[in-house]
């Protein structure tokens, strides 16, 4: 970053900055993860300067021969990961595509089903703070004592409120969803089903969990989780929904797509799609049962009962009488960084609540195993359990260095 030092020292102190945060720190975000260098370069490229308004082939503005190679790439790629009938690569993040779908599907006023923020479900699928409840009118399900989604429940309630959609996925849930039961029930009240697969897309892309596209009528996805692209959305539906779907992207919602972010989610699907993407989601999901057996034994209630991805969600309050807020920050002081989260109605509130959410992905890329995640678990326990103690957390946060430093990233950066 030569030009940048020199031109501007503030912002290139502060990238160094956080390079070396990265570098140091055990990132444990369950939506984070470390791109490659290639995805890296992509994004940076001389694509930031083009504008493409429209689709290959069928742009608005010209010079377009390079902008329509990379965003072909990118769909043929996406198609072939998960057996999509049609892929948009556009959308600029996930809660755009959520909202983007929603436009294309609906009117205004109709009803959509969707999962319960404090049992895992997302913001951007109904809930009362966000634009598309205020649009559209939203019903939500909820899970069962056991950590299950109760699909006798989710059934009565689209027969008594019939929904235009029925809408599945998360961003704190870690169990496995019953595709074939959504489908059912859609098809029963008429309903169109949606998936959000943005936490476990590469978790299915590598194969470690069940593909959904076959079931679901639309599939949306960020492409930066578990996928490690870029930041960025996609959305994948059935033939049937395509025109729709292509015209509240661009022109209803969005305006010129940033074709460096697809070209670089281009690079990011070239290496979902070699055999080594497969070992990694495999590996993923060993280090999550890793750690949901670890915190178990140290005393942690795990929500939902345990996981099936990438990872657990933690009554650190219900079990040691810390509050989510406060485990996240002596965990920041120590260097293990992760978020405080709410639990199925939970009686604290979203700023402070009584959970934490721990996810591994982000470790598995840079080559942790079994027996690191032993140590992590360990750590998370002591730190929780001593977290005003900061003689003790100084300790902790030399080891956690430590180990990340034998794990390295980034070398040639
Ligand atoms: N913020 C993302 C997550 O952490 O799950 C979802 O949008």
């Amino acid at each position: 970053m030569k030009n940048l030092k020199k031109q501007d020292p503030q912002i290139h102190k502060a990238i160094i900055g956080e390079l070396k945060r990265q570098q140091e720190g055990m990132e444990l975000i369950a939506s984070e993860n470390y791109v490659s260098e290639a995805v890296l370069e992509a994004l940076g490229s001389v694509f930031t300067n083009k504008y493409s308004e429209g689709y290959p082939g069928q742009r608005y503005y010209g010079g377009q021969e390079y902008t329509d190679v990379v965003e072909k790439i990118a769909i043929d790629r996406a198609k072939k990961i998960f057996g999509a009938q049609h892929v948009n690569v556009q959308p600029h993040s996930g809660a755009p595509a959520n909202i983007i779908c929603y436009f294309a599907l609906l009117k205004p006023g109709d009803t959509v089903l969707g999962m319960d923020l404090s049992h895992g479900g997302h913001l951007t699928h109904g809930h009362p703070v966000t634009l598309p409840a205020k649009i559209y009118n939203f019903v939500r399900y909820k899970t069962k004592a056991d950590g299950k989604i109760d699909y006798k429940e989710l059934e009565e309630i689209a027969v008594k409120h019939k929904p235009k959609l029925i809408l599945a996925g998360f961003s704190a849930y870690t169990r496995q969803l019953d595709y074939k039961k959504f489908r059912a029930i859609g098809k029963k009240v008429g309903a169109i089903t949606m998936f959000d697969i943005a936490h476990i897309a590469g978790l299915i892309a590598g194969k470690a969990l069940p593909n959904p596209v076959p079931y679901f009528d639309v599939v949306t996805t960020t492409t930066h989780k578990t996928l490690r692209g870029p930041r960025g959305g996609m959305i994948m539906c059935k033939k049937k929904y395509a025109q729709a779907i292509d015209k509240a992207t661009f022109p209803g919602f969005q305006g010129g797509p940033h074709e460096n972010n697809v070209a670089a989610k281009a690079v990011a699907f070239g290496e979902a799609l070699k055999p080594s993407f497969r070992l990694y989601a495999k590996q993923i999901i060993k280090n999550a049962k890793v750690l949901e057996k670890e915190l178990t034994k140290h005393g942690f209630k795990l929500m939902f009962g345990g996981t099936d991805n990438h990872m657990v969600l933690v009554d650190v309050f219900g079990s040691k009488g810390v509050t989510g807020k406060e485990a996240e920050v002596a965990l920041d002081k120590v260097g293990i960084t992760l978020n405080k989260n709410m639990i199925p109605d939970d009686s604290r509130n979203p700023m402070d609540p009584s959970g934490i959410r721990i996810g591994v992905p982000a470790v598995t890329t840079r080559g942790m195993k079994e027996k690191e995640i032993v140590k992590i678990a360990k750590w998370i326990k002591d730190t929780i359990e001593n977290h005003r103690n900061n003689k003790k957390l100084k300790e902790i946060k030399k080891e956690v260095i430590a180990l990340c430093k034998r794990f390295p990233i980034y070398k040639n950066l």
